[in-house]
């Protein structure tokens, strides 16, 4: 929908918010195909590790180990890295819901930016999570330093990749690339919503189904 809302017009600002479990699970697919195309949205990932709504099961975030409901014996698949994903993309940074005023900074940067831009928010849930706390990432969560460069795509994987004691937080990997719709044939006349339709047109194709 979102890509659909962008591309029929991009004059749009356009925020996708979603869970680990609904955008690198069930919604993988359209997750992945945002980040080839580089479409100018901004994706907002609320990720606290398990599928919140559906009472508990693990999502595709969750830690090995992790005893569910519907895993009792734990999770035993390697969890899927959002961050170290999307450097195919153009912005990619990991938040932390308990600095508010960190977290909105980013928000503005992602927004501004020009091409698909995530940010992965670690985020308790304080019902179906009782590992990955508000203390668990707390104690880890730490700023980038000021002198970390985000164009660095070797040292952004590494960073990307970092999940123990230390969790980076901040713009890990930023470079600059056309988004999707400066190379939309269709698009280069303006956009789409702002266009007449020739309903004599429109009525020979509809015809041409009979
Ligand atoms: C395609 C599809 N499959 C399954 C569901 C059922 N469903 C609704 S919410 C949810 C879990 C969402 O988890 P997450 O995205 O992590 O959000 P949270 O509740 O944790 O914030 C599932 C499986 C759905 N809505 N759509
Ligand atoms: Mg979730």
């Amino acid at each position: 929908m979102a890509t659909g809302a962008k591309l029929t017009n991009p004059g749009l600002t356009v925020i996708v918010e979603s869970g680990d479990g609904c955008n690198y699970g069930e919604g993988g697919n359209h997750f992945l195909a945002a980040i080839r195309r580089n479409i100018d949205v901004t994706l907002l990932v609320h990720n606290n590790q398990v599928y919140g709504l559906t009472k508990g099961q693990a999502s595709p975030t969750s830690e090995p180990g992790f005893i569910t409901k519907a895993q009792p014996s734990g999770v035993t698949s390697v969890p899927f890295n959002p961050v170290a994903v999307v450097m195919r993309a153009g912005f990619v940074a990991r938040a932390f819901s308990g600095w508010e005023d960190h977290l909105s900074g980013l928000i503005q940067q992602a927004i501004s930016y020009r091409g698909f831009s995530l940010i992965d928010i670690l985020q308790p849930c304080v019902s179906f999570n009782k590992v990955n706390t508000f203390s668990w990432y707390k104690k880890r969560c730490r700023e980038l330093p000021v002198d970390y460069d985000p164009k660095n795509r070797e040292a952004a994987l590494k960073v990307a990749e970092e999940w123990g004691d230390t969790i980076s937080i901040g713009v890990i990997y930023r470079h600059d690339r056309p988004p999707l719709e400066d190379n939309f044939p269709v698009l280069q006349e303006g956009p789409l919503v702002g266009r007449q339709v020739d309903r004599n047109l429109l009525a020979k194709v509809i015809e041409s189904y009979r």
